[in-house]
């Protein structure tokens, strides 16, 4: 309460056609929460100025995917109702069998690997289901993908727009915008089992719900992103419970300038992955990306985990789960990897009836990084009051090195947010933060009208 940049609960997205040309305005949006981009991703427009040929509304995946190939720039896809890609055009529920009829992932871990999953082993049998995974995995993918062209804004129309099962593919193009539109993310039906990732193997699946790569000034605003029907724990186990998730909104090989605002995060294990590989130095000077206005809501890991972009965080709230009945347990909020320059400011962290040992573990996790610097974030284990003392970068800041961290780490900011862009850090304090991100963040918090022409299909 008390600023005004946080009180509006709702703005107007007014989307009118007039003669040839909509006249696309982000109308009576208050300055900081709806007007535009904020942040490294400042110069998004997507689809902005459309002619009302290069409008399209859309209510199946196959004008969805229609209306992403048609090679029109600028553009605009509204998407009205619900998408799901999950069942087929009669409802029924797509499996292995839709994509590559004889696949079966039991069958496929006990071929191919020891029962204790650690080792590979070959057979006939492995051979055909590794077969059957790849022409599946190509057919899931070409049925899920829906990859956008430069210049456009895909947005959900009312409050109730989404998008199920589905795979938005940012892939070497500039200047998208997303909005107003609920993701369930999508699984990878044909998930592989490493056994060398980690100690003891992991399930590693394909499909983000948005994938920024090689892709530069992106805007994702106002979404809900979930996991939705699909919790991990309803999956099997089968050496470990399988993964059928990857990331839901991944930056990575050359990924820049983007800006993710005003999104509810939740429910998910491998939520934002920025760089995805210590050797990449090609992405050094890249990935930079700013985060603010999110709720990330029982996510467990990633929210970010940030390889060697400029990275800013701020008013974002996280709300963690730890103990043996959380769903989605956090690991760690923060992942502060190679040569990542992370900024935080202003954000809110709680995890109820956490110790400040619990917060210290649970906060960040170094993986390869050396800096991370803090100012104004608050931590609370009860969702009202405020732990004095405990700070990201502060007076506690050995307790943090010491309860998981080996090696100290820098809390000096390499780079300075207002030198690159106008912004202003709405919140300050835990209960402030935490209202404002209620109160503005995910889908149907924008009212997205649009009563003009559109284009054929
Ligand atoms: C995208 O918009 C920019 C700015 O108007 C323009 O220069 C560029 O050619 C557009 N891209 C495509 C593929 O039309
Ligand atoms: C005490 C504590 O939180 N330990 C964690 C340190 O980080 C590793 C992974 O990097 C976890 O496995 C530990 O549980």
């Amino acid at each position: 309460m008390g600023n005004s940049h946080f009180t509006t609960r709702s703005a107007i997205l007014a989307f009118v056609a007039a003669a040839a040309v909509a006249s696309v305005c982000h109308a009576a949006a208050p300055a900081f929460f709806g007007a535009g981009p904020v942040g490294w991703g400042k110069d998004v427009t997507g689809g902005t100025g459309a002619p009302t040929s290069n409008i399209f509304i859309v209510s199946t995946l196959a004008d969805l995917q229609t209306a992403a190939k048609k090679k029109v720039s600028p553009k605009i896809i509204f998407v009205k109702g619900t998408i799901d890609a999950t069942v087929d055009a009669s409802g029924k529920s797509k499996s292995a069998a839709t994509y590559a009829a004889g696949y079966d992932i039991q069958t496929y871990a006990s071929s191919c690997f020891t029962s204790d999953g650690l080792h590979s082993v070959s057979s006939s049998t492995c051979t055909t289901q590794k077969n059957l995974a790849s022409s599946g995995g190509n057919a899931q993918s070409a049925d899920i993908k829906i990859a956008l062209t430069d210049n456009t804004s895909l947005i959900g129309l009312g409050s109730d727009a989404k998008l199920l099962g589905v795979w938005i593919s940012l892939n070497k193009v500039n200047n998208i915008i997303i909005q107003n539109i609920f993701f369930e993310a999508p699984r990878d039906i044909f998930a592989a089992w490493d056994p060398t990732d980690g100690d003891t193997g992991n399930w590693n699946s394909q499909y983000d719900a948005i994938s920024v790569h090689s892709a530069t000034n992106v805007w994702v605003d106002h979404c809900t992103f979930t996991d939705g029907r699909f919790p991990d724990p309803s999956a099997p186990l089968i050496f470990k419970r399988v993964q059928y998730h990857d990331g839901l909104i991944d930056i990575t090989v050359g990924g820049d300038l983007v800006t993710v605002s005003n999104n509810i995060v939740m429910d998910h294990d491998k939520t934002s992955l920025i760089g995805n590989g210590d050797s990449k130095t090609s992405d050094r000077g890249l990935l930079r990306t700013t985060y603010y206005g999110n709720m990330f809501r029982r996510t467990q890991s990633r929210t970010p985990r940030v390889r060697f972009g400029q990275v800013h965080l701020f008013n974002n709230l996280y709300y963690g789960e730890i103990g043996s009945a959380a769903t989605y347990p956090v690991f760690a909020f923060i992942g502060i990897g190679v040569e990542s320059q992370i900024v935080s400011e202003s954000n809110a962290f709680e995890i109820d009836g956490a110790s400040n040992a619990d917060f210290a573990a649970h906060t960040t996790v170094i993986q390869g990084g050396t800096q991370i610097s803090d100012t104004g974030s608050e931590f609370s284990s009860t969702g009202t009051s405020v732990i004095s003392g405990l700070t990201l970068n502060g007076v506690a800041q050995s307790a943090w090195v010491a309860s998981n961290h080996t090696g100290s780490i820098s809390t000096v900011a390499t780079w300075t947010p207002s030198s690159k862009y106008s912004y202003t850090v709405g919140s300050k304090g835990f209960a402030n933060i935490k209202s404002a991100v209620l109160a503005n963040a995910g889908v149907g918090k924008l009212t997205v009208t649009y009563t003009g022409a559109t284009g054929s299909l």
